[in-house]
């Protein structure tokens, strides 16, 4: 199996490459912030805890994001591969994924990581606020708190894998077609 984890700060284009990724390397993806916001509209017990926090841009509880992750794992148990969007975003979550992975008898075979400045971040980020109405877009101090998050909580798990020999950097900056290119250009080099 070929199990990948895309990361990067929010607005990296983590969404945007997974959509390409998993048609090219026939990957089930699995992004936990999509399967958040499908819970939120539904207004499901899960959504409504998580609505206030992610309209804060603060990171919602490991133990739900962990259990969303579980059952999907679960149902689909014939998969080739994962897409992991915007999970694991903190140590707790990395290590539960191992457990999770080493069930299933697999593993994560590479992080990719998307790097770009935090100028563009926000650019993007209020872009698509601006178009779909994603309230956690629309304002710029809860843009930052995110930010923020990601600084303190998520970026240091990149030494999670580096220390596993698993991490690959990305420039994230220009098109959306040329980072496609850099990073399936990485992803060959290890498959
Ligand atoms: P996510 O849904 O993961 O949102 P995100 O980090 O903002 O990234 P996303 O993937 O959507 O955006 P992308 O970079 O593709 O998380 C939302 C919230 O859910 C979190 O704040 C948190 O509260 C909660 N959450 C989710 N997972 C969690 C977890 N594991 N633990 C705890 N809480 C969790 O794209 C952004 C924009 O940039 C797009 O409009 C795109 O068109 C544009 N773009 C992309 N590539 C571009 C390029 N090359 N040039 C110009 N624009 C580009």
């Amino acid at each position: 199996m070929f199990n990948l984890i895309l990361f990067g700060p929010p607005g990296a284009g983590k969404g945007t490459q997974s959509e390409r990724l998993i048609d090219k390397y026939n990957l089930v993806h699995l992004s936990t912030g999509d399967i958040l916001r499908s819970e939120v509209s539904a207004q499901t017990e899960l959504g409504l805890q998580a609505k206030g926090l992610m309209d804060r841009g603060d990171l919602v509880p490991d133990e739900i994001v962990i259990g969303m992750i579980k059952s999907k794992l679960q149902g689909n148990g014939d998969a080739t591969g994962f897409i992991f969007d915007g999970f694991p975003r903190t140590e707790a979550q990395a290590e539960a994924l191992d457990a999770l992975l080493q069930d299933l008898e697999t593993s994560i075979t590479m992080m990719v990581a998307l790097e770009v400045e935090e100028e563009e971040l926000i650019t993007r980020l209020l872009k698509r606020g601006a178009i779909s109405g994603r309230s956690d877009d629309q304002d710029k101090s809860i843009i930052l708190n995110r930010i923020e998050e990601y600084n303190a909580k998520t970026a240091p798990i990149k030494n999670y894998y580096r220390a596993q020999n698993k991490f690959q950097s990305i420039r994230g900056l220009g098109s959306i077609d040329e980072i496609f290119d850099r990073i399936s250009g990485s992803i060959d080099l290890v498959i």
